[in-house]
Formats: C-alpha cells, sequence, structure tokens
C-alpha cells in the first residue's frame, strides 16, 4: 500500500512546509487528537477539548516528512506549557556531557557567548554559567522561561525568529555558538528561524542541534513521538538541504540514543561536510529515505502496533490485573487517544514534573499524580509512556518491581519487563 489513501485530499491541497513545492504525499492519518501537552484542569473537564487533524505527508522535492496542520504557536506554548526538561536525570546528564565538550572544543570563555534556542528551565546554559561563560536562553513558554530565569539565567521570554535574531544583533549579541535542541521540528517558518541562527552566528561560530531522528521514528514504530507540536521530522538527507537553503552547511552530524533516536547537527556559515555526514547521507540513499516508499508501510503497522497494545492491556485488565501508567509525556497523550486507551483500562498516570500532577490527560482524562502512588496503590501493570527514559525508570522503580510490580514498554512493541 502506498501511504495513507484517505490523505489524498488533502495532500493535494496542501505545500511543503519548508521548501514550499505541492505535491506532498499521503503517509498516516491519526486523526482528530487533543493538543499533547495541553494538560487539562479540574474545571476544563467540564468542558470539550479543541481536537485538530494528525495528518503526516512526505514532501518528494526536498524529502521532509511534516504534518499537514499548523495549531498557532502562540496555542502550543502558553503559560500553561507543562514540559520542563530538568525532570530527566538522563537528559541533565547529556545535556551537561554537550556543554561540557563544547567548552572544552570551541575554548569557551568569559570572552564568549552561547545562545540557547528554546533554553526552556536552563537545565543546559547552566553548565556554562557555572563556568562563567555568558549566555542567553530564548524560550517563548512564560513557566520554563521563569524559572531559567530565576535561576540566574539569562532569559528572554520570546519565540526565536529572523526579526528576534536582526534585534539581537543590533544589540550588541553575536553567537560563537547557537544550541537549538527538541525545537527545530516545533518551528512553523523554518527558513525564518535557520535564517535566524545564520545571521546571530559569528562568521566562525557554531549551530548544534539535536532532533529525533526520523529513521528511528519510522524503524522503530515511535508513531507517538508525532504529535502537534512537532511539525516537521528529519533525515540527515532534509536537513542538508534545508540548512543549505538558508546560508548554513551541515558540517558534522552524530547518531545519538537520547530520546531513542537522535541527530545531533554541527553546521556553521562557511566549510564542508565532512566524513560522517557524507557516510550518512549515503546510507540514507541506501534506505531510499529521500523517496515516498520508505514510508510505504508506515500507516499499517502504526495502527497494528496501537490495536496490539490496546489488546493486550485489555487481556491483562480482564485477567483481574490494576493498571497505571508512567509518564504525562506529550507521547504519551498521542499514545493514549490515538490507541484509545483510557480510563477503562488504566485508573492514573504518574510524573516526576509538579506542574503536570493534579492535572488530567487531554482526551483520555486519566489524573495526573505523584510517583509515589506506585508504591502507595501497587497497581500490577504500569504502562511506561516515557519508554524514552526506559533505564531510569526502571532503576528508580526498583522497589515497585520488587514488590512484584510489572512495567509494559509499548514502543517498539509491548514488552512486559
Ligand atoms: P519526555 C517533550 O515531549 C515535549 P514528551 C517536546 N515537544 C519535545 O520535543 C520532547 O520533549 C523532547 C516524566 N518523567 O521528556 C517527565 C518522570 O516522571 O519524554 C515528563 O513529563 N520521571 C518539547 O513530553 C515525561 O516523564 C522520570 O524519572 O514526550 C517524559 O516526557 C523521568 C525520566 C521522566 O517528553
Amino acid at each position: 500500500m502506498s501511504g495513507d489513501p484517505r490523505l489524498a485530499g488533502r495532500c493535494a491541497e496542501a505545500a511543503c512546509r519548508a521548501c514550499g513545492e505541492s505535491g506532498l504525499l499521503p503517509v498516516v492519518d491519526l486523526g482528530c487528537l487533543p493538543l499533547a501537552d495541553a494538560l487539562l484542569t479540574a474545571e476544563q473537564l467540564e468542558r470539550p477539548e479543541p481536537r485538530y487533524p494528525l495528518e503526516v505527508a512526505f514532501a518528494p522535492g526536498c524529502a521532509l516528512l511534516q504534518i499537514l496542520e499548523t495549531v498557532p504557536p502562540e496555542v502550543l506554548f502558553d503559560r500553561d506549557y507543562p514540559y520542563y526538561s530538568s525532570f530527566s536525570e538522563t537528559i541533565l546528564a547529556h545535556a551537561r556531557a554537550n556543554a561540557l565538550e563544547l567548552i572544552e572544543a570551541r575554548r569557551l570563555g568569559a570572552g564568549s557567548l552561547v545562545v540557547e534556542l528554546a533554553s526552556n528551565d536552563g537545565y543546559l546554559l547552566r553548565t556554562f554559567v557555572e563556568r562563567g561563560i555568558p549566555v542567553l536562553g530564548i524560550d517563548p513558554a512564560p513557566g520554563p522561561a521563569g524559572a531559567a530565569a530565576a535561576a540566574g539565567i539569562r532569559t528572554r521570554c520570546a519565540f526565536f525568529t529572523r526579526d528576534l535574531a536582526r534585534d539581537l544583533v543590533a544589540e550588541g549579541f553575536r553567537a560563537d555558538v547557537v544550541i537549538g535542541n527538541n525545537v527545530l521540528a516545533h518551528v512553523a517558518d523554518t527558513g525564518g528561524f535557520l535564517d535566524g541562527i545564520a545571521w546571530l552566528l559569528n562568521d566562525d561560530g557554531v549551530a548544534v542541534i539535536e532532533v529525533p531522528y526520523v529513521r528511528d521514528l519510522i524503524e522503530r514504530n515511535e508513531f507517538d513521538t508525532i504529535y502537534h507540536e512537532h511539525l516537521c521530522y528529519f533525515s540527515a538527507t532534509a536537513l542538508a538541504r534545508l540548512l543549505g537553503r538558508h546560508g548554513l552547511v551541515l558540517h558534522d552530524v552524530r547518531r545519538l540514543p537520547v530520546h531513542d533516536g537522535s541527530l545531533r547537527l554541527y553546521a556553521g556559515k562557511a566549510g564542508t561536510p565532512a566524513a560522517p555526514v557524507r557516510a550518512l547521507l549515503e546510507e540514507e540513499a541506501a534506505l531510499g529515505m529521500d523517496g515516498h516508499a520508505y514510508y510505504r508501510d508506515f500507516a499499517v503497522r502504526v495502527e497494528r502496533a496501537a490495536r496490539a497494545l490496546r489488546e493486550r492491556l485489555a487481556d491483562l485488565k480482564r485477567g483481574g490485573a490494576r493498571l497505571a501508567a508512567y509518564g504525562a509525556a506529550a507521547k504519551g497523550a498521542t499514545l493514549l487517544n490515538y490507541a484509545g486507551i483510557g480510563a477503562e483500562t488504566l485508573d492514573f498516570v504518574v510524573d516526576r514534573n509538579v506542574h503536570k500532577q493534579g492535572r488530567y490527560m487531554p482526551g483520555v482524562r486519566l489524573p495526573i499524580r505523584d510517583p509515589a502512588e506506585l508504591l502507595a496503590r501497587q497497581p500490577d501493570y504500569v504502562l511506561l509512556l516515557a519508554w524514552n527514559f526506559r533505564d531510569e525508570i526502571l532503576a528508580q522503580q526498583a522497589e515497585y518491581r520488587q514488590r512484584g510490580g510489572r512495567f509494559v514498554v509499548p514502543i517498539p512493541a509491548p514488552e512486559i519487563v
């Protein structure tokens, strides 16, 4: 089968959000879903939630996988935006290693400037600040940006755009390093964002960008990482073309295990791609990732995986088990809503992020509680919605598991551990 035929009409009307070419090709239709990070308060349970189409398509002109709908960014990243990077030890360690490596490789010091786009609660910039290296964080979500500022990290609460970059340069900012982790896919004006980076960088500066890798998404069936915040799903092929159109050269690239499959890109204003870039582009070409055929059976695999998980959990429930979930992650909202797993199966969701506790998962409306509830109520099974932190969470929940509790890891295929 060639993508999801239900999408053919919508694709015909659309143009690629990056290169502007028409003729998008259907990949998968996940239906109309609520916004993944729009956690509900008790009062909001009284009202219906807005839902938006979640349709994935492939742009043959520039090889970019993308969703068709653009929810206004002010709606997505409002004052209730609940994602705070610092609640994961894995992410903190990953960010620290990245910062320390950059400090050494780029010989950063008191005369340097590091700018981070989507700096969240300052989880990464804090390592530079501790070493006396000037930083500027930019993040549009008031909650996390306020937490960073309160921790002494210079932060502007704003969307990073071409215009903001121009203003910053006019104010005297020029960056030796611009970092953007898990942000490029969130930006509607991808071109403006990359132009802004090129504008802000010193001539010999480096942009260090991490994105989830679409190859891991497809190969490991990580369909739940598709939600309205993620407008694009990147391959190195698509990225090299995109950067090139905006005055940036992809110098180096690494595949990283973080979030179960990411790419880290190193880009600058001049120079040429190093061997790892050429090698990855060749691998992708050999896999056919610049063509629609690579995505051909994804829709069928997604549907099967969701059904298999729903049935597995329903079997456990029918057998008398009590079930909960771990991680009020954005991807958890996609998984539960798309697969149709809600209060008939799960009693509650736990999450360490205090900004999420007391709220309810979008759509399925499960209450979010402190992870201490797992020991207090000892459900028989816990669906691990934050499967990207499997090792960290399993280690942290050793006591729950010693007492007989088991985790159901849903991705890449349901597994009980
Ligand atoms: P987590 C977010 O996605 C949103 P999400 C965003 N769109 C994005 O791109 C990615 O991150 C990168 C909790 N947790 O990080 C924390 C515990 O409770 O996989 C989170 O709420 N205990 C910006 O939301 C959730 O799980 C723990 O020990 O899918 C994980 O969400 C750990 C490790 C995490 O991202």
